[in-house]
C-alpha cells in the first residue's frame, strides 16, 4: 500500500474528526468572511485539506467484473403531498449522511457523499408558520452540516447542526416566510461536498397552499468534478484542479447523466391535457443554470423559487444559480417527449445534463403536425 493510499485512508477513516473541531470550524469560517468569502486559494487550510482529500490515483481504477453500482437519482414523483391545513405543526426531519458508490453513468462510477442516499436529498415540505426538528444523522467518516436557507439564525444552521462521524446534531427553527429554498452542506469543504451530492430543498408553502396540479416532480442540478474525462470507464476520484476552474466533467439532473430518461431509471410520466410543477433545485456549486423544457415553454415561473410572487408567464429559459432555485408550472397539449436542459449546450451533449417528460395521448395536428402533407 503506498502513502496516497495511505493517506486517503487516514481521511475515511476519522482523522478529519481531528482535524475538523467545531472550535476549528469556527476560526475557518471566520477566516472565509475576513478574505472575503470561499474563494479557497487564500484559505491555509482550505487547501491544505484539498490535498489531502484528493488522491492522486485511483485506488481501483478499472470496476471489478459484476460490479452493480447502486442507483443515486431521486425518483422525481417521491415527493411530500400538498399541504391542505389551516394551522402549524412541528415536523420530525431526519437526514442522513451517507456515502454510496454509484454510477454516473453506465461503466462510470463515483463516490457520492449524499443527503439518504439521494441526489438531491429529500424534499422537505412544510407551511409557513410550521415548527422543524432537524437531526442530522452521520454515517460516514467525514463532518458535516446543513445551511438551510428557509432559516433565520446563524449560517442558516451551519453551526447548530455540524456533525461528526457517527454522531447526531439537531436543530429547530421555525419556518417564517414562503419559497422553495435550498439546503446544502457547509464545511469548509463545501463545494466538494455539494458537488458529490450534499444538497435539496426545502419548500415553505405559503398559508393558502399552492395552485392544483396534476403532477409535481423533484429534480436537482450538480456539477461533477473528476480525474478522468467523461465517459472513461471505472471509478471517477473528485478533482479539486477542474473544481478550481469550474470546468466540470458531468453536468447532471439528479446525479447521474441522463438520470431521468427512458434509457437509465425512466422519464417523468404525463398525459396531454394535464398539468405539472416542477421543483428544481440548482446545487452548483459553481454554475448557473440555464434551464430550459425543450419542445414546450415554463406556462408559470417563479424565479428563485418566490412562490408568493407573481409568476413571469410563457417564459423559455430560466435562470438559476446555484444556491437557488425555481418553480415552473407545465401544459402538455400534445404528445411529446420534452427535454429538460440547461441550455449552456455542452453541458447536455457531452456532459449528461439531460432529463425527460413523456408525454402519452392523441395527437393534436391542429397544435402541432409533423407531416402536414398527409391528408390523414
Ligand atoms: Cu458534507
Amino acid at each position: 500500500m503506498n502513502n496516497e493510499v495511505l493517506d486517503n485512508e487516514r481521511e475515511q477513516t476519522g482523522e478529519s474528526k481531528k482535524i475538523i473541531t467545531r472550535q476549528n470550524f469556527l476560526k475557518v469560517m471566520g477566516s472565509m468572511v475576513v478574505t472575503g468569502g470561499v474563494a479557497g486559494a487564500t484559505i491555509p487550510f482550505f487547501s491544505s485539506k484539498a490535498k489531502k482529500e484528493v488522491p492522486k490515483k485511483s485506488i481501483g481504477s478499472i470496476l471489478p467484473a459484476g460490479t452493480i453500482a447502486k442507483r443515486v437519482a431521486a425518483d422525481p414523483t417521491k415527493i411530500p403531498a400538498p399541504i391542505h391545513r389551516n394551522h402549524a405543526i412541528s415536523h420530525d426531519v431526519t437526514l442522513e449522511a451517507k456515502e454510496v458508490t454509484a454510477r454516473i453513468e453506465s461503466g462510470v462510477v463515483f463516490k457520492y457523499m449524499t443527503w439518504n442516499e439521494q441526489i438531491p436529498g429529500p424534499m422537505i415540505r412544510v407551511r409557513q408558520g410550521d415548527t422543524v426538528n432537524l437531526t442530522l444523522k452521520n454515517s460516514t467518516s467525514r463532518m458535516h452540516n446543513i445551511d438551510m436557507h428557509a432559516v433565520y439564525g446563524t449560517g442558516g444552521g451551519n453551526m447548530a447542526t455540524l456533525v461528526a462521524p457517527g454522531e447526531k446534531s439537531n436543530m429547530r427553527f421555525k419556518a417564517m416566510y414562503p419559497g422553495a429554498f435550498i439546503y446544502h452542506c457547509a464545511v469548509p469543504n463545501m463545494d466538494y461536498h455539494i458537488s458529490s451530492g450534499m444538497y435539496g430543498m426545502i419548500l415553505v408553502e405559503p398559508p393558502e397552499g399552492l395552485p392544483k396540479v396534476d403532477h409535481e416532480f423533484y429534480v436537482g442540478q450538480n456539477e461533477i468534478y473528476t480525474v478522468k474525462e467523461a465517459g472513461e470507464g471505472g471509478l471517477h476520484d473528485f478533482d479539486f484542479k477542474s473544481m478550481l476552474a469550474e470546468d466540470p466533467t458531468y453536468v447532471v439532473l439528479n446525479g447521474e447523466k441522463h438520470a431521468l430518461t427512458p434509457d437509465v431509471h425512466g422519464a417523468m410520466q404525463v398525459k396531454t391535457g394535464e398539468t405539472a410543477r416542477i421543483f428544481f433545485v440548482n446545487g452548483g456549486p459553481n454554475l448557473t443554470s440555464s434551464f430550459h423544457p425543450i419542445g414546450n415553454i415554463f406556462t408559470k415561473a417563479w424565479s428563485a423559487g418566490a412562490i408568493i410572487n407573481k409568476p413571469e408567464r410563457f417564459v423559455q429559459t430560466m435562470h438559476v444559480p446555484p444556491g437557488s432555485t425555481g418553480v415552473f408550472e407545465l401544459d402538455f397539449p400534445v404528445p411529446e417527449t420534452v427535454k429538460l436542459v440547461d441550455h449552456s449546450l455542452t453541458r447536455v451533449v457531452r456532459k449528461g445534463m439531460l432529463g425527460e417528460i413523456a408525454v402519452k395521448g392523441k395527437e393534436r395536428v391542429d397544435i402541432f403536425n409533423p407531416n402536414p402533407s398527409d391528408k390523414t
